[in-house]
Formats: structure tokens, C-alpha cells, sequence
């Protein structure tokens, strides 16, 4: 931010004093040509003036979109976030009943369990030796980082009702 709001500075200064030198040459290089005419002389500065108020009201908008769009960026950075999070409903199954993680990467895990089933008050993830009871209409988390690629089984208490775990490299 500190860098930005340095390099937003530094450019209107620049752009200011570029709108300056333009200006004095405008109305210096007019003006002896323009000597027998009176009348176009005293209405030489009003537009002069108005580019000026134009090129300073540019300027102002220019400066706002600079920390206006220089802000998310920063954030975008540091929000960086390598959680693989992923929402399963436990209702009659699993759903999704196959999901697709990347391997080395913290995988979240929300199971929601909507059925009031016996069935499907635990989840186990063998491969991970994770188990799991998941209360009704509750959100119950698992957290796990798969290291090895492959294709792995979850499923109920039972082993009845099952889902899939893909691991890609
Ligand atoms: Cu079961």
C-alpha cells in the first residue's frame, strides 16, 4: 500500500506539472499572434482555464481508481488460502459421492447429516484412519492432508453406504 500510494504521488505530480508546462505554452505561443485581436484576447484564458479544471478533475479521478483498484490486489495476495474445503450432505448417501482433492494439500471436509438413520451416524475414512460420528443436522468437520494419489473409500459405520475420495498428484 505504502508503495502504491508513493507511485500514485509521484504520478501526479508529474502528470501535474506536464499540464502546467503544456498550459503556460499554450497561452505564451497564442498570445503574440493574437495581439491586434482584443476580443479573442480576453476570451483566450477561459479555455485555458477549463482544461486545466479538466485535466485537474482527470487527475483526481485518476488518483481514486489508483487506490481504488491498487486495494484488492493486496488483498488477493495475502488471502491465499490452501485449504481444499468442501461441503458433503449426508442425507440417504452421500452427496457428492465423489470427491476430487488435490494430494499434499489440507483437505476440510463439512459434512452436514440431514438423515436420521442409524446408518449414517459415523463416517469413516479408513485409508486416513479417521472415524467419525456425525450428529443430526449438525455440520461435523474432518480435516486430513492426502499425501499419496489414488482413489480412496468412505463410507458409513457399516461399510453400506460409501463414497469416493480422489487424490490427484
Ligand atoms: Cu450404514
Amino acid at each position: 500500500m505504502l508503495k502504491h500510494r508513493k507511485i500514485g504521488f509521484y504520478l501526479s505530480q508529474i502528470l501535474l506539472s506536464l499540464i502546467l508546462v503544456t498550459s503556460v505554452q499554450a497561452a505564451s505561443t497564442e498570445s503574440p499572434s493574437q495581439s491586434t485581436d482584443k476580443f479573442r484576447q480576453i476570451q483566450q484564458p477561459i479555455p485555458v482555464k477549463i482544461a486545466i479544471t479538466t485535466a485537474g478533475l482527470g487527475l483526481i479521478g485518476l488518483e481514486l481508481w489508483w487506490f481504488m483498484f491498487s486495494k484488492p490486489k493486496a488483498k488477493q495476495a495475502t488471502k491465499t488460502e490452501d485449504t481444499q474445503e468442501l461441503q458433503i450432505l449426508v442425507d440417504g448417501g452421500y452427496e457428492p459421492n465423489r470427491i476430487t482433492v488435490n494430494s499434499g494439500q489440507p483437505v476440510r471436509l463439512q459434512f452436514y447429516r440431514k438423515d436420521p438413520s442409524h446408518c449414517l451416524e459415523k463416517v469413516l475414512f479408513p485409508d486416513f484412519n479417521i472415524s467419525k460420528d456425525l450428529p443430526l443436522d449438525k455440520t461435523t468437520t474432518i480435516e486430513f492432508t492426502p499425501e499419496k494419489p489414488g482413489e480412496y473409500t468412505f463410507s458409513c459405520g457399516m461399510n453400506m453406504v460409501r463414497g469416493t475420495l480422489e487424490v490427484r498428484g
